[in-house]
């Protein structure tokens, strides 16, 4: 399904058309409205009118997250502020909080596609949607609220938190599709357990995860706990907010909408493009965004991409699930560890919950790995043998994929912390 059939259809050449047109405009828009990008390009001895062909974006300099802490909070902003009706921000892991700003046709151009997204998950405008992401400075609320109103869809408005009343209105109202990160969905139908609401008595039907990684496996645990159709969405504040790129009914990667947005993919060390199909860090160009437009900005989001056609009609390029971030590698006695590639194990073994943490430690100089995660109730209820099998198991796991080793520590079912929000699974203690 589509919400704009005639641009989401769009062939190749016309998409590449479209994005060397706008690049083009673009490049000249940040010369002349955002003294960094002036500055920026000057340095590097480029002029927008050099831009000849899509290729020549190669030679304009990238945008980090630094650039705009450093704006703090307005001096990325290519608009007066009075042009700006919207504010929202990120809050990072580490300090400065970066700022956007949106022009009311910038509000307009999200909530399209958001409105694009929820469509192709196949939501319309007889789903009730109880929007469970953040409303605030965070971008996912606001974004969802928007989409599913464009649509028709009727909304519900609730945040996150507050998790016993959401499974009661999720109960009582009816709630057709659920948006929030997929950690709190877990969360979700836990508590509904609590509350002794069955997944049957719901109507549940469609559920719109991201804004943190999750694994294959973890979508197998929310389909099977909620009895919905998960999907995957990616989004930044920086780039826009959700809606960015989405999973069709195919859900065989995330469709990038590249008619708003130009991405490349590069070697994160290097700066060098790497080969379709490969690993890479992400780099955003936004080609129609007017408050704060970015040029080639950095993600550290590390996907692969896909050209091939997609079944579903549409030849945006698809990006795979994001693998990890190139600043959220854990580097443990040399070897390079993702969380996600952590997570994918554990959701393999059976008797484990779908609730962990990674606890990275330094020893007598050496780094030691813990993992704590969750047993599920049956066996936690179990004989010490089994539990001790369990943990022999995951070590096992862990070293034979990932050649390294790690201690674990099986807790109590409902004893690591939850999140409303976007999940925190790594605690690194080691002082570098
Ligand atoms: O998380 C926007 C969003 C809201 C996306 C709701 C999807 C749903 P930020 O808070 O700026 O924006 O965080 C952006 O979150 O660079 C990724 O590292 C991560 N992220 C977002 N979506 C996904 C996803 C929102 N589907 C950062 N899978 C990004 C993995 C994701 N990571």
């Amino acid at each position: 399904m589509y919400w704009e059939e005639h641009l989401e259809t769009l062939p190749r050449e016309a998409i590449e058309k479209i994005q060397f047109q706008r690049l083009k405009r673009l490049l000249c828009y940040v010369y002349e409205n955002v003294p960094f990008y002036r500055q920026k390009f000057d340095e590097y001895g480029i002029k927008p009118e050099e831009f000849k062909e899509i290729e020549d974006i190669k030679k304009f300099p990238f945008t980090h997250k630094d650039d705009l802490r450093n704006s703090y909070p307005y001096n990325m902003f290519a608009v007066p502020l009075k042009k700006i009706v919207r504010i929202h921000a990120s809050s990072g892991t580490t300090g400065q909080v970066t700022v956007v700003g949106y022009t009311k046709n910038d509000i307009e151009v999200w909530s399209n596609l958001m409105a694009r997204t929820l469509v192709s998950c196949g939501v319309t405008e007889d789903d009730i949607v109880q929007n469970a992401y953040g409303y605030g400075l965070f971008t996912g609320g606001l974004g969802f609220h928007y989409g599913a109103e464009k649509i028709g869809a009727t909304v519900i408005p609730m945040s996150g938190g507050n998790t016993k009343r959401q499974v009661r209105v999720m109960k009582d109202f009816k709630t057709t599709v659920l948006t929030c990160t997929p950690s709190y969905s877990l969360y979700l139908a836990e508590v509904a357990e609590e509350e002794g609401i069955d997944v049957e008595e719901l109507n549940l039907r469609v559920g719109i995860f991201g804004a943190e990684p999750w694994s294959e496996e973890m979508r197998k645990e929310i389909e099977e706990k909620l009895h919905l159709r998960a999907h995957d969405i990616y989004g930044l504040s920086e780039v826009m907010g959700p809606g960015v790129a989405v999973e069709c009914e195919e859900r065989n990667g995330l469709h990038i909408f590249e008619d708003h947005f130009f991405v490349e993919l590069i070697n994160p060390q290097t700066g060098e493009y790497v080969k379709e199909g490969e690993v890479g860090e992400l780099v955003i160009t936004t080609l129609t965004k007017e408050g704060i437009p970015v040029i080639r900005y950095r993600t550290k989001d590390l996907v692969s991409l896909n050209y091939e056609p997609c079944p579903c009609g549409r030849h945006f390029v698809r990006m795979s699930k994001v693998l990890g971030r190139s600043d959220d590698m854990l580097i443990i006695r040399g070897v390079n560890v993702f969380p996600s590639q952590i997570e994918e194990i554990l959701m393999n073994i059976e008797g484990t919950e779908p609730h962990y943490m990674i606890v990275v430690d330094r020893k007598d100089y050496l780094d030691v790995l813990e993992v704590h995660v969750e047993v599920n109730e049956k066996l936690f209820s179990d004989e010490m043998k089994k539990l001790q099998e369990l943990e022999r198991k995951i070590k096992e796991e862990i070293q034979s994929n990932l050649g390294i080793s790690a201690s674990v520590k099986l807790v109590e079912p409902k004893t690591l912390e939850r999140f409303e929000g976007k999940a925190k699974r790594v605690i690194d203690k080691r002082k570098i």
